[in-house]
């Protein structure tokens, strides 16, 4: 018995002070926001979120979470997949969502782009090639990327006049956050890439960290913890210095990807990065 001989402590997972501004009560004025919400620009009537990222990262996920949410069900519509490599979003597609029971759609539109693999650089350069077509607004839906071939300007799903409501307005790379280290070099080059090439065309960039349930017990004990998080802290960091991103630019969360019931404060975390997003495209844009 005795001090000496008992085992040490383990650390505390969780710090003192949230290191992450949140208020979980903020979910009604979230959501008010995003209800009321009107795109800015002259003719513009929808504004364009485009998501990309590895395989596997959550995308499907965080869409088919927002539809959930504001469609108040849970919804399966962006075909997750756990399969690994296996089969994997090869089309370029938008997602509406409806707005209350009549023909209404929300403003805005999410676009799930062809997951990011560990492929060789001819891949790559072909995947940067069809991205920036993407954010320009030139690419139709329904198109079936090809990791060999850039789409062709004469090919019928090259929109060659595209207009406000067709280019991208915001990029969001989605990563799961707990894979900061696994990422291979030529994943970050790329991203960082098409980064680039976003700038040049004035369309921000956010990152979205999916699965802070599998980064810490607390956290997946309760989501609210996140912002308490030692874990979740390091990892924001780790892809700010990654990918070369503030971390006010990172946006964690916890998808619906299993759950049968909506939980008031999944909702509140997605609801309040929707919003950011939504924020920081309109900043930009019209700055
Ligand atoms: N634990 C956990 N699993 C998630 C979360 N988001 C997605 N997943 C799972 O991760 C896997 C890949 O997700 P998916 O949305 O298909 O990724 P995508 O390839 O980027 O579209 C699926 O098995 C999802 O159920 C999350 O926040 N937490
Ligand atoms: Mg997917």
């Amino acid at each position: 018995m005795g001090g000496s001989s008992s085992r040490p402590r383990p650390l505390p997972l969780l710090v003192e002070e949230p290191w992450l501004q949140m208020n979980w009560e903020d979910r009604e004025s979230d959501l008010q926001f995003i209800n009321n919400y009107k795109p800015k620009g002259e003719g513009q009537e929808k504004f364009r979120i485009l998501l990309h990222g590895p395989v596997g990262a959550g995308k499907s996920s965080f869409i088919n979470s927002v539809i959930s949410i504001l469609e108040s069900r849970i919804c399966r519509r962006a075909a997750a997949c756990n399969t690994g490599q296996g089969s994997f979003t090869r089309e370029y597609q938008s997602y509406r969502i409806k707005k209350g029971n009549q023909d209404n759609e929300y403003p805005f539109v999410l676009n799930d782009m062809m997951g990011l693999s560990n492929v060789n650089r001819r891949y790559r350069r072909v995947h940067v090639k069809d991205m920036k077509k993407v954010m320009k607004g030139h690419i139709k839906d329904g198109y079936k990327f090809n990791p060999e071939s850039t789409l062709s300007n004469t090919d019928p799903f090259y929109k060659q006049k595209p207009t406000i409501n067709d280019k991208v307005h915001i990029l969001v790379s989605v990563f799961d956050a707990n894979t900061a280290n696994l990422l291979g070099n030529s994943v970050v080059e790329t991203i960082q890439d098409i980064r680039d090439d976003a700038t040049e065309l004035g369309i921000p960039h956010v990152v979205v960290l999916t699965k802070i349930d599998e980064v810490c017990p607390e956290t997946k004990k309760d989501v609210k913890n996140a912002c308490k998080s030692k874990l979740l802290q390091e990892k924001v960091k780790d892809f700010s210095k990654l990918i070369g991103i503030p971390e006010n630019c990172i946006f964690p969360v916890k998808n619906y990807h299993c759950e049968k019931k909506l939980n008031h404060d999944i909702d509140a975390l997605i609801l309040n990065t929707l919003r950011h997003i939504i924020e920081i495209g309109e900043e930009y844009h019209s700055s």
